[in-house]
């Protein structure tokens, strides 16, 4: 949500209609009238097609594809909003804010919907607010701001702040503590849903009235909000697994009915996440394959050098969702070769998967970039968009990544035209991934290199006590002149949000994370690090949530070697419990 603005036209108009309802800080003088007799009386039966038709709010500044999916997934069609009078017609309403506040706002406020979204409220029609369609209920964000938001409710929405070493996008799994009914929330106290923000709403006294429910990162923050049929929630149900389709679901069948009062939990905390990985490419045949090297090697080594083919992408990540991965992320991995647009059956790879898979997913693999044999100039947002538009929740930038922090670590100047830069101002930091792919390099003395270094755990092979992890490109193939701690702290000023660190050393090792590498840079960044290769055992994800900070583990072989996710993620659940 951290995107400037995304706008078509340019012109900018953050004020608030006349036809808006008046702000109180009180938060008591907006009532809503009562629900319509239509919204009322449909429970979770459809009876006519009018009732499983869904109008859906999306302004164009993102992905939304996901909201699609789900809500088709539970049966419903869709009716997208073209004009203000398909929100005031809508039987019931979907609002999946992305991007930036204040380039919806814009978009919101030049057509018209800003009333007519205000107008429906205020009817009490059924909607659901997911994400920034929370934030803009309220009255402004410091997001880039100030910016006038619709003004429903009272509060400002905020930045997360990281000043304490808080990590910024709050991304992952949370708890929600149920503050009063909701209807659409039962059930979920205790169960994980899916988060990805940098700013939020602080329960006041003036909007407390509003909240359904809260959760915990750093501070208590407003993760939901309920008034007769009005909902709205921080965390992404359609990325939320079994938990979020059960929520879109009650939200969906039923108008205001009211469910059994919930109890209130302890507080919360972020959950360590498991990414479940697949390394794809193009085969010799060219199939589009899930594929898995030893050191990023992935030929055979026999039956002629054929490269490594463990499967279908789409059928191995579903297998996984089911599993219980928190994340899928697709990693094409010779997408340096050539141009990713050019790569349809990628592109088909996350529409079919996004379609089935209820969880954040993550493409990478050649997003820079690129002009094409005929001369045309195609940039990495253009690339990312398509990936977007597919179904990516986020994308993972690697070669390119380390040719702009280079850059930048010898100009001092962010140009604002790199890939990372570009991509993560539109569509936020938290949409970006930076995967890194270093090689340990053994030194005796820290005095030996230029790069930061780190007193091994077990020495290299002549005695060396030290060791700097360095960067490489074009999956490995290529040595760079800069270190991961370097790219690591480079690529977080630059606008990353996350960082995927895997290590050439472990990768299909089987034999534990780097430990050294992963205390390293998890400790010299804000955001979020993503710890990887080597997984062989259980206890290895144990190990690497216990000795460092990292925030999510990611692994590929281990789940590919069929040894159950489901095991593991009882693991994680006990480690969780073990960390809070
Ligand atoms: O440089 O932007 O085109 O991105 C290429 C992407 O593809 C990068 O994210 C890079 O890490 C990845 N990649 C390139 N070549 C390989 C290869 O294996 N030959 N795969 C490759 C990297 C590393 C992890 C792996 C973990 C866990 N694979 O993704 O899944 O190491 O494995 P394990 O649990 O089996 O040990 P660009």
């Amino acid at each position: 949500m951290e995107a400037p603005p995304l706008s078509s036209s340019g012109v900018a108009s953050h004020l608030r209609s006349p036809l808006l309802p008046r702000l109180s800080n009180t938060g008591g003088t907006w009532n809503p009238r009562k629900p319509c007799s239509k919204s009322k009386k449909h429970l979770s039966i459809r009876a006519s097609s009018q009732d499983s038709t869904v109008t859906l709010l999306d302004y164009g500044a993102g992905n939304v594809r996901s909201v699609r999916n789900a809500i088709r997934y539970l049966g419903f069609d869709i009716k997208d909003v073209q004009k203000p009078e398909d929100i005031l017609s809508a039987n019931r309403l979907v609002f999946p804010g992305v991007g930036a506040f204040a380039a919806a706002m814009e978009v919101l406020n030049q057509n018209g919907m800003a009333d007519a979204l205000c107008m429906y409220i205020e009817k009490d029609r059924p909607f659901l607010g997911i994400c920034l369609g929370l934030q803009l209920l309220f009255e402004s964000s410091e997001e880039n701001g100030p910016v006038k938001g619709l003004g429903l409710i009272p509060g400002v929405v905020g930045r997360f702040d990281s000043s304490s070493g808080l990590r910024v996008p709050h991304i992952g799994w949370n708890t929600v503590q149920i503050t009063k009914d909701s209807g659409i929330l039962d059930d979920i106290e205790g169960q994980h849903v899916y988060f990805v923000h940098s700013y939020r709403v602080l329960p006041s006294d003036a909007n407390k009235d509003w909240i359904s429910s809260t959760c915990n990162y750093g501070e208590s923050f407003i993760s939901s909000i309920t008034r007769g049929n009005i909902h709205a929630v921080q965390f992404h149900p359609e990325k939320s697994g079994d938990v979020g389709l059960s929520i879109l679901r009650k939200f969906l069948n039923t108008s205001s009915s009211k469910t059994k009062k919930l109890a209130c939990g302890k507080a919360s905390k972020l959950a360590k996440r498991v990414i479940s990985c697949l390394d794809v490419r193009t085969n010799d045949k060219g199939d589009l394959v899930v594929t898995k090297g030893d050191q990023y090697d992935v030929r055979e080594h026999r039956d002629g050098d054929e490269v490594r083919n463990l499967g279908k992408p789409v059928e191995l990540a579903g297998q996984y969702y089911k599993d219980g991965a928190d994340e899928v992320s697709f990693l094409n991995i010779t997408g340096f070769r050539d141009f990713p647009l050019g790569d349809l059956p990628m592109l088909q790879v996350l529409r079919c998967t996004s379609e089935n898979v209820f969880v954040p997913l993550t493409v990478g693999g050649g997003i820079r970039d690129f002009t094409d044999g005929s001369g045309r100039h195609y940039s990495s947002l253009e690339v990312a968009s398509e990936y977007f538009r597919s179904g990516a929740d986020k994308i993972s930038i690697g070669s390119d990544a380390v040719l702009t922090a280079e850059e930048y670590l010898r100009t001092g100047v962010k140009t604002g035209k790199s890939s990372l830069e570009q991509i993560s101002r539109v569509y936020g930091n938290q949409a970006v991934v930076v995967s890194i792919d270093p090689r340990r390099m053994y030194v005796r003395s820290p005095d030996d290199v230029e790069f930061k270094t780190v007193k091994v755990t077990t020495p290299g092979p002549f005695g060396e006590e030290y060791a700097w992890y360095q960067c490489t490109v074009s999956g490995g193939r290529e040595g760079r002149p800069i270190g991961a701690y370097e790219l690591a702290k480079a690529v977080e000023e630059l606008g990353a949000g996350e960082i995927l660190l895997n290590c050439i050393d472990c990768d299909g090792q089987g034999q534990g994370f780097d430990i050294d590498l992963i205390k390293l840079i998890s400790e010299a960044v804000t955001i979020p690090v993503i710890a990887s290769s080597g997984a062989g055992a259980v206890e290895h994800f144990s190990e690497v949530f216990k000795k460092t900070s990292a925030s999510a583990a990611l692994a590929a072989g281990i789940f590919h070697r069929k040894e159950t996710l489901s095991k593991l993620k009882q693991e994680a659940v006990q480690i969780n419990l073990e960390l809070v």
